[in-house]
């Protein structure tokens, strides 16, 4: 077989966003775009990281459009540019978590995820790739920025000519002088949960009927893992989980597990007939939401109550080195920490500033406010993870949900939160509003505006405490002096025009107002917010797109 060198040209717009490359399908179909940056990873994993030649990487995606397509292109690159074997899921499907688990299990030098997640897919969709390292979480920004700095100057790339791997059966073949094996995608991660919750309690609920629980897939990558774990090894009665076939277009759905997006499995909640627990993941598996009967339970307030928790469960019943959220997420985990007498860590948005602080022992557990829970197990968010953690919670309580965050709110006060997503604004008025309250935001200490008063404003920079590398303008946060915030910043995973995204927190320790609707709790802050953003005026929107 031989390797061919092919002469090229960069793109110049392969920057990485929040969570790696992220562009519409057709973007990633013209020719050399997906093969320019596989080269620029592969030089920089070579070069920059000094990979030794005959390392293994792990591969695999959601299934969406062109997963396989991008999968064979990816081989025949891997064995031109000196790799020894590369682990394939079979029929080219692996988890962003079940990725991350066997990265970290065969020690592999990394690994590639193809998803864009939440995003859309089927061919007018998005396609996405990221790299992650050998420790199974994102690349960190130097690297990412390596990356980039290659995707620039890149000038040719390898490839192998040789026929198509086959991918649907588990085994080994040889590409060139690089093996390929394609194994089974579910059963690592799936023992790796068992190694961690009880198995024999959450069994016993489910199994024996004491608890109904209904798990939308959303017709994508969870599907399979959900099955196993959820009927298979845990007795949920077959049905449990839905939409368990993880189709290229995710079904046409958006798979985004939110009230909004996760329609069928909140209407069911919502019903009549509603099973106990409720749950979704997105995309790629690393997002959840966490329904109780006919309620929803915040991401960071999930996050708040499973740390508050985390002695129940058999892998964390020696309690937590730390907590970490991001900077968006709800201060509902810091009260955890400060009463747990454990450090709680702010970072910028996306799971790539967690790596360091986890493998550095400085925090068990992690969250953000975007459907993302995880902890030191793996090094990305993992959304079946977290409803086995609700499950086991379950399991020792015996409690509803509802009742479960009564407890906790009555304990720590409630922190209200809500997200307003403005999609697909065109790119110069979404810039004009941060830069409108970059220039302005400096004014605004002390003022009032009702009952509350501005505390302090900023564009959020964070020094990572291991590295001590500084990442800046991460969104701009407006504190008020009883604790409640505003914070506005720009999404880097969208593929359309821009996303703006404002933030809405508030403070209540006042027991007789928990049962509020946080809509209502925060209808003065969103107010507030539009008052001094002018996001009206400057986008033209009167609604958000997505409230979560
Ligand atoms: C969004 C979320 C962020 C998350 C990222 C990746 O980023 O806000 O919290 O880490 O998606 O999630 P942004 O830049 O659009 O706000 V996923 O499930 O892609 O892996
Ligand atoms: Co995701």
């Amino acid at each position: 077989m031989n390797t061919h060198t092919v002469a090229t040209t960069p793109f110049n717009d392969q920057k990485p966003g929040t969570s790696g490359l992220r562009k519409k399908v057709v973007v990633f179909q013209s020719p050399r775009y997906l093969e320019n940056f596989v080269q620029a990873v592969f030089e920089t994993i070579f070069d920059a990281a000094a990979a030794p030649s005959g390392c293994t990487l792990v591969l695999g995606g959601d299934g969406r459009y062109y997963n396989r397509e991008a999968i064979q292109v990816i081989l025949k690159m891997a064995a031109a540019n000196g790799f020894g074997r590369v682990m394939v899921g079979k029929g080219g499907i692996l988890s962003t978590p079940a990725a991350s688990c066997v990265i970290r299990k065969y020690k592999t030098f990394g690994g590639i995820v193809l998803s864009a997640s939440h995003n859309p897919g089927g061919p007018d969709g998005d396609f996405g790739i990221k790299y992650n390292i050998g420790n199974g979480g994102p690349a960190p920004e130097k690297v990412t920025e390596a990356i980039y700095t290659k995707s620039k100057t890149i000038s040719a790339y390898r490839m192998l000519d040789a026929a198509d791997v086959a991918l649907d059966a588990v085994g080994e073949t040889s590409l060139g002088n690089m093996k390929v094996q394609v194994f089974d995608p579910v059963s690592d991660y799936a023992e790796l949960m068992e190694s961690l919750f009880n198995f024999a309690a959450i069994r016993n609920l489910l199994a024996g009927g004491f608890l109904r629980i209904k798990f939308d897939a959303m017709h994508a990558v969870n599907g399979p893992y959900a099955k196993e774990i959820l009927e298979r090894r845990l007795g949920a009665p077959v049905g449990s989980v839905m939409n368990a076939v993880p189709l290229e277009d995710f079904g046409g759905g958006h798979p985004d597990p939110n009230l909004t997006y996760a329609h069928d499995l909140v209407e069911i909640m919502y019903g009549a007939e509603a099973p106990d627990f409720g749950a979704a993941s997105d995309g790629d598996g690393d997002r959840n939401m966490i329904l109780g009967q006919r309620f929803f339970v915040t991401p960071s307030d999930s996050l708040a109550v499973i740390a508050a928790n985390a002695t129940l469960v058999p892998g964390y019943k020696k309690g937590l080195a730390g907590i970490a959220r991001s900077m968006p997420t709800s201060a509902a985990a810091d009260r955890v920490a400060q009463a747990l007498n454990i450090p709680c860590y702010e970072t910028p948005t996306g799971w790539k500033f967690f790596g360091n602080l986890m493998d550095a022992g400085k925090v068990t557990m992690c969250g953000e406010e975007s459907f993302g829970t995880s902890s030191d197990h793996v090094r990305e968010k993992d959304g079946l993870w977290a409803v086995l953690f609700w499950l086991n919670i379950l399991a020792v309580r015996r409690q509803s949900v509802e009742s479960i965050l009564r407890e906790h709110w009555a304990k720590y006060g409630r922190n209200f939160y809500s997200r307003y997503d403005y999609d697909g604004l065109p790119t110069a008025a979404a810039q004009g509003v941060m830069s409108h309250l970059q220039n302005n935001f400096g004014q605004l200490t002390g003022a009032q505006f009702g009952k509350y008063t501005v505390k302090f404003c900023d564009d959020f920079s964070y020094t990572d405490p291991v590295d001590g590398s500084v990442s800046s303008g991460q969104g701009v946060r407006i504190i008020f002096t009883d604790g409640s915030r505003i914070v506005f910043r720009l999404s880097g995973t969208g593929t359309e025009g821009a996303t703006l995204r404002v933030y809405l927190e508030a403070y209540e320790a006042d027991t007789s107002r928990h049962h509020l609707d946080a809509q209502v709790a925060l209808a003065d802050l969103i107010r507030i917010a539009l008052q001094i953003s002018e996001l009206k005026q400057r986008t033209g929107r009167e609604q958000p797109t997505v409230i979560t």
